[in-house]
Formats: C-alpha cells, structure tokens, sequence
C-alpha cells in the first residue's frame, strides 16, 4: 500500500516512523511519504491560507498549492505504481462521514490513498470541486463530534487503523477477529495469570473459572455473553440500527 500525506506539519506525522507502522514501512509493506504542502507554493512566505471571502474569521487554505500538489503526487505515485492506478484521497474534516472499523476494512484494500490535511477552518470549495470533475475518488472522513485544529492527528489515528489491518502487517492476524468493533460488538474482558491476584488493597480477586476450564465451547459463549452485556452497557448505539450485530 503506498500512502502520501499533504500537510502544512510533516512533523506532526513523525509517530509513523514508530512501533508498528515504522516496521512496516521499513519491511516495505507501506510506502507513506509525507510532504510539505508550502513545496507547492511560490511566493516568498510561502503562503497556504488568506482570509474568507465575504468575511469571517480565522482563514481558509487557497486553492493553487492544493493543486499543484495533488497533481505532483499522482504524477510520482502513478510513476511508482502504474499509470492506470488511481489514489483514493481522503480529507479528515468534522465534517465528513464518521470514520468506523468498516471504512478502516474497506481502506485496508487500497492500492493508494493520500490524506489532505487541511486546518479547521476549511480549505477552498473550488479544490474539491475541481478533484471531483477530474474524476478522484474523493472522501471526507471525521472522527467524531469534536473538533480538532487540523487533519494531522486524525491522519494518525485512521492511519494506524487502516495500516494494522494490511495482510502482513500484525503479526498474528488472528488477533484481528475478535478485538471490539470487528463483529459490531464490544471486546470481553482478558485476563493473565495470576488467577488469583491480591490487589494492593488486600483483595483477593480470582480469574472467571470458566477461562481455566480448558472448555473453548463455553469460553467462546462465555466471551460472547460478556461482549454483548459490555456493549449494552457502554455502547447501546451499536446493539440498534441496520448496523448491528445480532
Ligand atoms: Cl477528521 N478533523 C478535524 N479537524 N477535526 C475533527 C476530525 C477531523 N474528526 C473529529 N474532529
């Protein structure tokens, strides 16, 4: 899977070089390059942003930078994977449709995505008008109710959801299937040894029997039970709904 992320901090997105992503990249599973958007400015302050048309506060991003750096990536992304591939581009805005585990499955299977980081405050109607007429896929991803002052965390967080979920890139794939959100539900409880464990204030706390039984039948309904009483509890939203897990 190749990446390119367009931002105005390429520092910001140095945690990608961590952990898991980081070993990714270097076994060549990812390609991600990070670039500076102001590459694709051409006046002396290098300027991204101007104030909105008909007023307003804060700023809103132009549009010529924008531009010249989408085309610049496809150019260097198709040089690398073929001419006839084609990026999805992906902008983290509160605005978009709320990014779930099933966008990070369906993300996964990309060839290319690039993430457009934009501050708040919104980038130039005209950018998304003129990537949607040349023919880009084009999605508007959010992470949730909150607002944030730019795309650049959001980037790490769908990211590292999407990445982890690439053939190759956890080791042991089958830790992929039963975390939370996988099946629409929340995951059971874990425990490790010891069984039984005095806390520090002198309680003795045992283990669920049922997990030292060596009976995986009533484990696996065991765990399920507890991932459907968890997500009642915490998360009523996703027992409801055309989503949901019965
Ligand atoms: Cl994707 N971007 C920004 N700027 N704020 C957010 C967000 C994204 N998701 C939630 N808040």
């Amino acid at each position: 899977m190749r990446i390119d992320v367009l931002t105005i901090f390429p520092e910001y997105l140095t945690p990608l070089e961590l952990s898991l992503i980081g070993k990714a990249r270097r076994e060549g599973l990812i390609d991600l390059q990070v670039h500076d958007l102001r590459s694709w400015t051409h006046d002396r302050h290098r300027t991204v942003d101007d104030t909105p048309l008909g007023g307003g506060a804060g700023m809103v991003m132009k549009p010529e930078p924008w531009a010249g750096a989408f085309a610049a990536v496809r150019a260097a992304g198709q040089d690398a994977l073929g001419a006839d591939v084609e990026p999805l581009i992906v902008f983290p805005n509160p605005a978009g449709e709320p990014f779930a585990q099933a966008t990070a499955q369906e993300w996964s299977q990309c060839e290319w995505i690039i993430f457009a980081c934009g501050r708040y405050e919104g980038i130039d109607e005209r950018v998304y008008e003129h990537l949607a007429e040349v023919g880009y896929e084009v999605a508007l991803a959010s992470l949730g109710d909150y607002v944030l002052n730019g795309g650049e965390v959001a980037v790490l967080a769908i990211t590292e959801a999407v990445v982890r979920l690439v053939p190759g890139v956890v080791g042991n794939a089958e830790s992929l299937v039963e975390e939370s959100h996988s099946d629409g539900l929340l995951e059971y409880p874990l425990y490790t040894r010891p069984a039984s464990w005095t806390d520090p204030a002198g309680v003795v706390r045992e283990a669920p029997p049922v997990l030292l039984s060596g009976d995986h039948g009533r484990i696996a309904a065991w765990r399920h039970a507890q991932s459907v009483q968890r997500t009642g509890e915490r998360r009523p939203d996703l027992l409801e709904g055309p989503d949901a897990a019965r």
